[in-house]
């Protein structure tokens, strides 16, 4: 077996990369050029997998890349990801998350039909939540320009299997977090701001809307349920998520006090971090997965902010040695 995924070098793209090495697959990715090499969730596994550079705004560099690897599985994670960026750069984001899908199904559809595909969609779809728990069936309305890249995202990847008989299938995720996830998203901001103030390092944590509820589990379990949707006889649209949902002053509390801290001496509020327009509500319905693919999340709320807590104390306390 052989697996092409974009976006290795994030978060989702190293626990996939690490799960398919241990089911004995030949791994590439894509990554983008730059001009300085930055591939530091995968400095661990880089002897075992290949990368090569295209970009989702290339349409010849993808054909290019299918061409000559012929993989038999495209696991597409590649995005602009960052919510609010998305409204400082929304054309790029579309061309990203939009009109990126649009390249990498053509170029399956071009080089060979039998190759399984997977598209990273997003609980952000469901925006203004039209029902709670949000399920497969449930409607969109999208809130960040990201959102609405994302549901074009989803609907060519369900149009893509229905116009050309290909497995294509789109596994709608809500948030999932990890010791790996980006400094700017929430919880990782509130981990190593936990980390640093009960190292001395800082003495204040300033973040937006502490209202906002989100439904959140461990990157390393979600990375599963893709490779399980593109083992199934039958392409499909899975809903992945805990089925719980927490405020971000939750995960500040629970953050603050596993390293004994109070998090009101420490926390304010500042307008930056607030966006134009809030999703304030997730809640996922994961029932179909359950059912179909057998999924089922094994870290719970709990056990995720100790570990990322856990994971930057002691990457702050070894780099202040
Ligand atoms: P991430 O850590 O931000 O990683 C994004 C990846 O996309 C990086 O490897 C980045 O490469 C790459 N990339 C961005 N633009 C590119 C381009 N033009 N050409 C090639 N590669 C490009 O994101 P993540 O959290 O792993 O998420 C993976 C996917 O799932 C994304 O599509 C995201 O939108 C989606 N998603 C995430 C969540 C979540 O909670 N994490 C939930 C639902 C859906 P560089 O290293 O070069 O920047
Ligand atoms: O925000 C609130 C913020 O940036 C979560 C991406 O992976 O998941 C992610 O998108 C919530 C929002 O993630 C701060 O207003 C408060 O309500 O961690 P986040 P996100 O926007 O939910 C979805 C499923 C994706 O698909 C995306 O790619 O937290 N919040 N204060 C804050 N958020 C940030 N970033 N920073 C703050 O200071």
């Amino acid at each position: 077996m052989r697996a092409l995924i974009t976006g290795i070098t994030g978060q989702d793209g190293s626990y996939l990369a690490e799960l398919l090495l241990d089911q004995r697959y030949e791994v590439t990715g894509m990554v983008r050029r730059s001009s300085t090499e930055s591939f530091e969730r995968v400095n661990h596994i880089k002897d075992k997998i290949s990368l090569v550079q295209a970009d989702l705004l290339d349409q010849l560099s993808i054909i290019n890349i299918i061409e000559e690897f012929r993989p038999t599985e495209v696991y597409n994670l590649a995005a602009q990801s960052f919510v609010p960026t998305s409204w400082n750069q929304p054309v790029l984001t579309g061309q990203f998350d939009a009109i990126g899908v649009t390249r990498m199904l053509e170029a399956i559809k071009l080089v060979d039909k039998k190759i399984r595909f997977y598209q990273a969609s997003s609980s952000e779809m469901f925006g203004k939540v039209k029902e709670v728990p949000q399920k497969e069936t449930t409607s969109f309305h999208p809130r960040s320009p990201y959102g609405v890249a994302k549901v074009y995202g989803h609907w060519i990847t369900v149009n893509y299997r229905e116009s050309y008989g290909l497995h294509a299938n789109s596994g709608i995720l809500f948030n999932h977090e990890s010791p790996r996830r980006g400094l700017e998203f929430v919880t990782r901001k509130i981990t190593d701001g936990v980390a640093r103030i009960k190292l001395g390092l800082s003495d204040k944590l300033a973040l937006g809307n502490l209202d906002a509820k989100r439904d959140w589990g461990f990157a390393g379990d979600y990375v599963r349920a893709m490779w399980l949707m593109l083992q199934q006889d039958e392409p499909g649209d899975y809903v992945i998520a805990t089925g719980q949902t927490h405020s971000v002053e939750q995960f500040v509390s629970l953050a603050f006090s596993h390293v004994d801290l109070d998090y009101k001496k420490y926390v304010v509020t500042d307008p930056r971090f607030v966006r134009p327009a809030e999703v304030d509500l997730l809640q996922g319905d994961a029932s179909l997965a359950k059912k179909n693919l057998g999924w089922e999340p094994r870290v719970s709320f709990e056990e995720l902010v100790k570990m990322m807590v856990d994971a930057d104390m002691e990457r702050l306390s070894s780099s202040t040695k």
